[in-house]
């Protein structure tokens, strides 16, 4: 399957995921083409919305204390349901969505997830730090919200216009 990352300012980004019923070959087969996608741009998590497929279902890599990411730390996460939230944090996000851009988002310290595994099963998942920032920052994904949907008003217009201007620079760097 072949999969390509959709970047801002494409409106797909801003549709909401489906729910997934079936637990199938099918879902198998995108979770599998996200997993490469996702490491092979130095990705930690990923929604499928990012791969232009609206379904719930998002994938996590987090690094380890070496700053390591192995394939023993994937997380498969179908049909994810935030049930509490507690606390405060800062951290400067980053999205492959947005490339180049990165912004100190205000999100919970810690939560608890209840989701869904590849064959279905139902887990829940308490999390706090890094792991948390990034459940919210990818379920955020299949609401079709962006972090930087999260900036302040002044900010947002800094980040158009250095994006513009980023967009501009690729074009123009293909070009020759
Ligand atoms: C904390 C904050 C945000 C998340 C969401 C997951 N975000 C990412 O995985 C971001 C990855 C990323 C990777 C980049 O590198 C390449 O594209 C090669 C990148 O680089 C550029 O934009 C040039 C930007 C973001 C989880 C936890
Ligand atoms: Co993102």
């Amino acid at each position: 399957m072949k999969l390509t990352i959709v970047e801002y300012p494409n409106k797909k980004l801003k549709e909401k995921s489906k729910k997934i019923e079936k637990f199938d070959e099918e879902l198998h087969k995108l979770l599998d083409a996200m997993y490469p996608i996702m490491m092979n741009t130095n990705g930690i998590g990923l929604a499928a919305i990012q791969v232009s497929h609206t379904k719930q279902i998002l994938i996590l890599n987090i690094p380890d204390e070496n700053d390591e990411q192995s394939i023993e730390n994937l997380l498969e996460i179908i049909n994810p349901v935030i049930t509490s939230k507690s606390g405060t944090t800062t951290y400067q996000e980053g999205c492959l969505s947005v490339p180049t851009f990165y912004e100190d988002i205000v999100r919970a310290e810690s939560l608890s997830l209840n989701y869904q595994d590849r064959d279905g099963n139902t887990k829940t998942l308490e999390a706090n730090g890094l792991l948390s920032i990034a459940i919210q920052h990818e379920v955020d994904h299949l609401n079709g919200i962006l972090f930087i949907d999260k900036l302040s008003y002044s900010r947002r217009k800094k980040f158009e216009k250095e994006y513009k201007k980023m967009l501009k620079e690729r074009k123009n760097s293909k070009k020759t």
